[in-house]
């Protein structure tokens, strides 16, 4: 059960915590309650099965951690290349709280992987810096078909649903911090 649907807050991944006791420094940390955030997904559509499990991955962890649908908008684009333009402009709107990127970039024959993957990522981040809005990797840069299937609701799991967790935590470390008068 979600923490939308009264079920126990989710955990973080990894370590985390506070760290309690004497001369403990003040935390400011995320949660993984998504109510009342608005949260876009920008996907692109080459690689498209890969993509779709990507994005149905990031809806559906969105939705578990109490994101209504209608505070998400899904942005389709043609490929990873084009994934910050469309983040760019989501961000400087200024009406999310955070934003999804996914998509998949399977390596080929020839350097034009080099050229996407590279530029989806320092796109993507790019944004994230100019902007301060938290804008989550989820592109699956990778050699093989089984690689991607394998991170796209596979064995190693869904990396559109951990970038929406990560949007979810960078969300509320941003609302934390504004709180704070940081920002
Ligand atoms: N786009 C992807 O999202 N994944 C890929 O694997 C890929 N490859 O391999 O070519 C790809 N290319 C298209 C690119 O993202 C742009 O849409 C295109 O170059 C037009 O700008």
């Amino acid at each position: 059960m979600s923490p939308a649907q009264g079920g126990a807050p989710a955990k973080l991944r990894g370590r985390g915590g506070t760290r309690s006791g004497p001369g403990a420094p003040p935390v400011i940390q995320g949660t993984l309650d998504g109510t009342g955030l608005a949260i876009a997904i920008v996907a692109s559509r080459f690689n498209e099965d890969l993509a779709g499990r990507l994005l149905d991955g990031a809806v559906a962890a969105l939705r578990t951690h109490g994101v209504a649908p209608a505070n998400m908008t899904v942005v389709r684009v043609p490929g990873a290349f084009e994934i910050p333009t469309a983040a760019l402009h989501l961000a400087r709107s200024g009406r999310w709280d955070a934003i999804v990127c996914v998509g998949a970039v399977l390596r080929g024959e020839t350097p034009h992987f080099e050229w996407v993957a590279g530029e989806a990522a320092r796109g993507v981040s790019r944004v994230a810096l100019e902007t301060g809005v938290p804008v989550l990797f989820g592109v699956l840069t990778v050699d093989t078909l089984d690689q991607a299937l394998d991170r796209a609701g596979g064995k190693l799991g869904n990396r559109g649903a951990d970038a929406a967790e990560a949007a979810i935590e960078m969300a509320r470390v941003t609302r934390a911090l504004s709180a704070k008068g940081v920002l």
